[in-house]
C-alpha cells in the first residue's frame, strides 16, 4: 500500500531543481548585465559621433578657409534698422542663384517681403494674395524696367533678375506699395535682427568691401578681413 520512499531520488531532483533554480538566476542576471552594457556601449557610441562630426566639421571649415562675420548696425531708433541688410560687395568666385523660386506676396495692399535680397540669376513669383487686382512693375534698368501686368488673387508671375544693384518693385494699381530686391553676387548676405545684430557664416578667407543698405539711411562702407575659424567683428551706424 505505501510506496517506499526513495530518498536517493528525492535527493536527485531536489538537487536538479536547485541547479536549474540558479541557472535560471544567473541567465537573469547575465541578461540585466548584457543591457546595462548595451546601455554603455549605444551612449558612448553617440558620445563618439557627435565628438568626429564636430571635429571634421570644424577641420573642413578651417581646411576650405572659411570664417564668419558678426556685427552690429547702430541706428538713432532702433525701429530705424528695420529691412536693413548687411552684404560682401564682391567675393572672387562664381555663384549660383538659389534653384528654389523666391516669393513676393501681395497681401493686404502690402508687398511682402518689403526688402528680399537675392544671388544674381534667382527668379521671384510674384503672387496676388488679396481679394483685388494688383500689378508688379519696377521702373528700374536693374530689373529691364519691367511689367508683369495685373493679375487676380492666388496667381502668380515670376521674374528672373539678372543684372546687379537694387530695384524698386511698384504696382500700377496701388501707388503707396512699394518693395526692393536687392540682386548681389554672392550669398553672404544678412538681415539685421531688430537688435541690430548679424552674421555672415562661411565666408571664403579674404578681404572684402562689406556693405549695408536702408531704405532711408546710410552707414560707411566697412572693409573686413575674414580669416579661417575667426570670427571677425564689424560695426555700422546708420544715418
Ligand atoms: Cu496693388
Amino acid at each position: 500500500m505505501f510506496r517506499k520512499f526513495n530518498f536517493k531520488g528525492w535527493l536527485g531532483l531536489h538537487r536538479e531543481r536547485s541547479v536549474e533554480r540558479q541557472t535560471c538566476l544567473s541567465v537573469l542576471n547575465l541578461t540585466k548585465n548584457t543591457w546595462v552594457y548595451m546601455k554603455i556601449i549605444i551612449v558612448l557610441f553617440f558620445a563618439a559621433c557627435f565628438v568626429t562630426a564636430s571635429f571634421t566639421f570644424n577641420t573642413l571649415a578651417e581646411e576650405k578657409g572659411l570664417g564668419t562675420i558678426n556685427g552690429t548696425v547702430k541706428a538713432k531708433k532702433s525701429k530705424y534698422l528695420k529691412d536693413t541688410i548687411v552684404y560682401i560687395e564682391n567675393v572672387p568666385n562664381a555663384f549660383e542663384p538659389q534653384k528654389e523660386h523666391a516669393v513676393i506676396d501681395q497681401k493686404n495692399m502690402t508687398f511682402i517681403p518689403h526688402v528680399l535680397p537675392l544671388v544674381k540669376g534667382t527668379t521671384v513669383d510674384f503672387l496676388n494674395s488679396d481679394l483685388v487686382q494688383h500689378n508688379v512693375y519696377s521702373p528700374d534698368a536693374v530689373a529691364d524696367n519691367f511689367n508683369l501686368g495685373t493679375w487676380l488673387k492666388g496667381e502668380t508671375k515670376p521674374f528672373t533678375f539678372n543684372k546687379l544693384g537694387i530695384a524698386s518693385i511698384r504696382c500700377n494699381v496701388h501707388v503707396d506699395m512699394l518693395a526692393y530686391v536687392l540682386v548681389l553676387q554672392n550669398p553672404y548676405f544678412a538681415r539685421a535682427d531688430n537688435e541690430g545684430r548679424f552674421s555672415i557664416t562661411n565666408v571664403p578667407e579674404g578681404t572684402y568691401v562689406i556693405k549695408s543698405w536702408n531704405e532711408r539711411f546710410k552707414a560707411e562702407d566697412q572693409q573686413v578681413e575674414v580669416k579661417a575659424g575667426v570670427i571677425s567683428s564689424v560695426a555700422f551706424e546708420l544715418k
